[in-house]
């Protein structure tokens, strides 16, 4: 597609219009770019659980916050495979696995993680990872293992970015989503509203992920689901038509890309819900929790989905599958995918 640079104006006019002409304008572009009755399914696996060393002042895992979560180290390969097999058979096409890491560390744990990639890889899913930052080498060993996406969010405009996280940068965000990019391993970045941003920051953030080229695959906006014990306890909820018009504007300004209507859908009625998918909404998340937080039973989305006529989007239907490379030895994986060869008593260094 044709590289347009989107600047705040355009965005805001579009994010200002009526709001029935808002909708109807993003209608067309989701129908001329997607089929509008299928709708893509994720299931959330929260693999590690709490602990962060992170303060992003939205999250219940930053350990520093005295939220009611159950902690959790990184799960067996097994235990896993068990979960992404059990969201299969409700019909998801896609597990997102997620742990509440500032960053990747090479080692044990993201040896597990390269296994757990390999094996729901195999199983026909579509898998997805939310690990916190990635460096270009890591990113490499997840493509291998067969990673179909990354999800990093941006989460709010670069200015209101630094209100909400002081311990990273924007720019290491964009940073690990260019590490990503130098891989065939789609893109997953969006963010949250209603933390307390002005409409300006909404339109900043979406002006970012337009911008991007290529535009991410997939885009989540997430309203925030204010936790107890966490600085953004108190936030009001946004209400349906905030979230309708933050959908709809994404969907124009990303008009190829899965626009995924995740976190906050339990305070959206099953209509609420519709409106979101009539604005261009395609994509979900499955299962009684996200992460930490409650998320609707799948029995009712299926309820809705029935009722609606949508029917679900198959494994790899967008993106062919990559090869999984065998895993033969990590510590040389973990150099890069041309490690110099010297003799076994020397150390293999990076080419
Ligand atoms: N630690 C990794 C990271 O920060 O990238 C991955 C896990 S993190 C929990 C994934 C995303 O969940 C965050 O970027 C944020 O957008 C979203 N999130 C976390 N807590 C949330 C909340 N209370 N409400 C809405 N979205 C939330
Ligand atoms: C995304 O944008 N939202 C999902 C997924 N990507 C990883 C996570 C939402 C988490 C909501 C808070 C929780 O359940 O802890
Ligand atoms: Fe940690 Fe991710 Fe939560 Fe931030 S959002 S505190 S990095 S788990």
């Amino acid at each position: 597609m044709e590289r347009k640079m989107w600047t705040d104006t355009e965005i805001s006019e579009i994010y200002n219009l009526p709001f029935l002409e808002l909708i109807h304008k993003a209608s067309l572009v989701h129908r001329e770019h997607h089929d509008p009755n299928k709708v893509q399914v994720s299931s959330l696996i929260s693999i590690k659980t709490g602990g962060c060393p992170e303060d992003c002042g939205y999250c219940p895992q930053a350990a520093r916050y005295h939220t009611d979560i159950e902690k959790n180290d990184l799960m067996s390969v097994s235990q896993v495979k068990a979960q992404a097999l059990r969201a299969k058979s409700t019909g998801s096409s896609r597990v997102c696995l997620g742990a509440a890491w500032r960053n990747v560390k090479d080692g044990k744990d993201f040896d597990d993680v390269i296994e757990m990639v390999r094996e729901i890889t195999k199983l026909d899913m579509e898998v997805c990872c939310t690990l916190g930052m990635l460096t270009e080498t890591q990113a490499k060993r997840l493509e291998e293992a067969g990673l179909y996406a990354y999800n990093h969010n941006i989460d709010s405009s670069e200015e209101y970015y630094q209100e909400v996280i002081s311990t990273r940068a924007f720019d290491d965000r964009i940073k690990t989503i260019d590490n990503v990019r130098k891989t065939s391993i789609t893109v997953c970045s969006g963010g949250i509203i209603g933390m307390g941003e002005e409409e300006k920051d909404r339109i900043g953030m979406l002006k970012v992920l337009a911008n991007m080229y290529p535009q991410p695959e997939s885009v989540p906006i997430n309203s925030l689901v204010p936790v107890e014990g966490t600085p953004m306890e108190n936030q009001k909820t946004v209400s349906v038509f905030e979230m309708v018009r933050m959908i709809a504007t994404t969907r124009i300004v990303l008009p190829e890309t899965q626009v995924r209507l995740s976190a906050g859908r339990t305070q959206l009625s099953p209509e609420g819900q519709t409106l979101c998918f009539y604005a261009g909404a395609n994509s979900i998340f499955a299962g009684d929790k996200l992460l930490t937080t409650p998320n609707p039973d799948v029995n009712e989305d299926m309820r809705l989905f029935g009722e609606l006529g949508i029917t679900t989007q198959k494994p790899f239907e967008k993106h062919p599958k990559r090869e999984v490379v065998e895993a033969s030895d990590s510590k040389i994986e973990a150099l890069g995918e041309n490690p110099r060869w010297t003799r076994p008593s020397k150390k293999t260094e990076e080419a």
